[in-house]
């Protein structure tokens, strides 16, 4: 660490955060160190814990001349390691956790501004008080926060409907690399006026400054909803489900999702109280949840139709429609269960890729197959978003191998998935973000002018490179 030792920079962070502010102690630590999917431990000599974008802003200029790089940390749900610091130590990890306000909420303007510490469920929980809806959803909604699921541009189960992180994003507020505070909280439907910065931070997993605040769009709460779960007879005929739902009212999808039969049978057997709502086991499912603003939109009915004409061209073999909310919400647990049910039956890797909505089912069949080749006995666990062409196109390790010997073939596994997504137009990463896993796929997937492009604006902004180093930018 240049110039000052780092208990002169722990005198003068305290003082500016005061006794609830700061972490030195490693048991306190500890839990900040390592990733959701415990891929890295890092290392840092405090973790700063600011109650204020104020107080953010006094960390940064503090640590911009020290030269002390910074980890943001929301609710270090990433799944990518974007939120670990390295293990040199010398990093110091800045959680948003306290700067957790919800500063207003207009049901007019059909916007809040929220800070970046509030988690992803009480933004939600909020908007849904005031009779709105704030549609972000993912599994981890509990934990995630505002700043996090901007910094990563989040996707989740309702982009289908309404977009990313990003759309749903008006203004922003943040600390900038030297330590000043840029105020672009405009609740401005049209705002035309030069760079959109706040897109330039949106997504940039804190390479390039602190989200510290943002306006976030509502729309109206639902008033109508139906949620089906469907056995489909192959990826093909889950597709066609999504396009039938799509052409009847497309408004109305709001999540359109495809689970393997692989990963439904791990939830049902490793995580309490999921249970199969049809009568036979099948090879591929689909979870279709119908909403609208609308109370008379009549979408049980709907979806029964549908159901019906999907049934007679032999697209959907079986199908549950949930009675209540009660059992729709247990029906959502079968498929956000899954990463936790991964997770429990051994070593799996993930490729969290997207392709052209059209190609999905061509990319999970080649992926599957030469992913079997490369590890016989592996057992492939593609899900996910499919009406929105992002797949988690996963690996489960064959029963009884050694993980350890599973995990050291990741990068062949990637490389395997991403063989087959570059031949279809797709992306390696759709939307969990480059962090520290995939930033040697940089080069590869956005070399040339872009990557170049993305290195300037990185110098211009940050050019210390304290924000978030080693994740995003090889
Ligand atoms: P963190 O994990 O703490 O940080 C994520 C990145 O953002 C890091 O690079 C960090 O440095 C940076 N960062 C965090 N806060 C700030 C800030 N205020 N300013 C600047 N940079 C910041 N993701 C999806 O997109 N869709 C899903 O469906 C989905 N499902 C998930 C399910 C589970 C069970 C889990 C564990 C994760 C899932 N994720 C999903 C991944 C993860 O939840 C998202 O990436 C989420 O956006 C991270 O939010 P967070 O607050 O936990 O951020
Ligand atoms: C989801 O959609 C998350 O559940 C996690 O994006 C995906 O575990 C995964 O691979
Ligand atoms: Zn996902």
């Amino acid at each position: 660490m240049p110039d000052s030792t780092p208990s002169r920079i722990l005198d003068e962070l305290a003082a500016i955060l005061g006794p609830r502010g700061l972490l030195t102690e490693p048991a306190d630590i500890a839990p900040h160190l390592s990733d959701w999917r415990a891929l890295y431990r890092g290392a840092a000599f405090a973790v700063a814990r600011p109650a204020s974008t104020e107080e953010v802003a006094a960390v940064v200029r503090l640590c911009a001349a020290a030269g002390v790089p910074i980890t943001p940390q929301g609710g270090n749900t990433s799944m990518v390691g974007g939120a670990t610091p390295d293990e040199s130590g010398r990093h110091l990890v800045l959680s948003l956790a306290r700067v957790n306000r919800i500063r207003a909420l207009d049901p007019l303007d059909m916007t809040m501004t929220a800070e970046a510490g509030v988690v992803l469920k009480a933004a939600q929980d909020a908007a849904a008080e005031a009779g709105c809806l704030f549609p972000l959803s993912l599994g981890a909604e509990g934990s995630a926060t505002i700043g996090g699921v901007l910094s990563t541009n989040a996707g989740g189960n309702t982009t289908v409907r309404y977009g990313n992180a990003r759309e749903l994003m008006l203004g922003l507020e943040a600390v900038l690399p030297d330590g000043s505070i840029w105020n672009g909280l405009r609740r401005l439907r049209k705002d035309n006026t030069g760079y959109a910065l706040r897109h330039l931070l949106v997504g940039a997993e804190g390479t390039l400054g602190i989200v510290t605040a943002a306006v976030l769009r509502l729309f109206p709460r639902a008033r109508d909803t139906a949620l089906a779960f469907c056995a489909v007879a192959d990826e093909d005929a889950a597709l066609a489900l999504f396009r039938r739902f799509r052409d009847r009212d497309e408004s109305a999808v709001r999540a359109f999702e495809y689970m393997s039969g692989t990963g439904v049978d791990f939830c049902t057997s490793h995580i309490e109280g999921v249970t199969l709502p049809l009568e036979a086991r099948a090879d591929h499912y689909v979870l279709v949840d119908l909403a609208s603003p609308r109370p008379d939109a009549q979408l049980r009915e709907m979806a029964e139709s549908v159901l019906f004409e999907a049934m007679q061209a032999e697209e959907v073999t079986d199908a549950a429609i949930a009675a209540n909310e009660a059992q729709a919400q247990k029906i959502w647990r079968i498929r956000e269960e899954h990463p936790e049910a991964q997770k429990r039956e051994g070593a799996s890797v993930k490729n969290d890729v997207s392709v052209p909505v059209s190609k999905v089912p061509e990319m999970i069949r080649r992926c599957s197959a030469a992913l079997r080749e490369l590890i016989p006995g592996s057992r492939p666990v593609p899900f996910g978003h499919i009406g929105d062409g992002n797949i988690h196109m996963n690996l489960e390790q064959p029963e009884g191998m050694d993980p350890a010997a599973f995990l050291a073939r990741s990068h062949d596994i990637m490389d395997c998935v991403n063989a087959v997504v570059r031949d279809l137009g797709g992306s390696f990463s759709a939307e969990h973000g480059i962090g520290r896993l995939k930033t040697d796929m940089m080069e590869d997937w956005r070399g040339g002018a872009e990557l170049a492009a993305m290195r300037a604006i990185k110098a211009a902004l940050d050019p210390q490179g304290l924000m978030n180093p080693g994740k995003v930018l090889p």
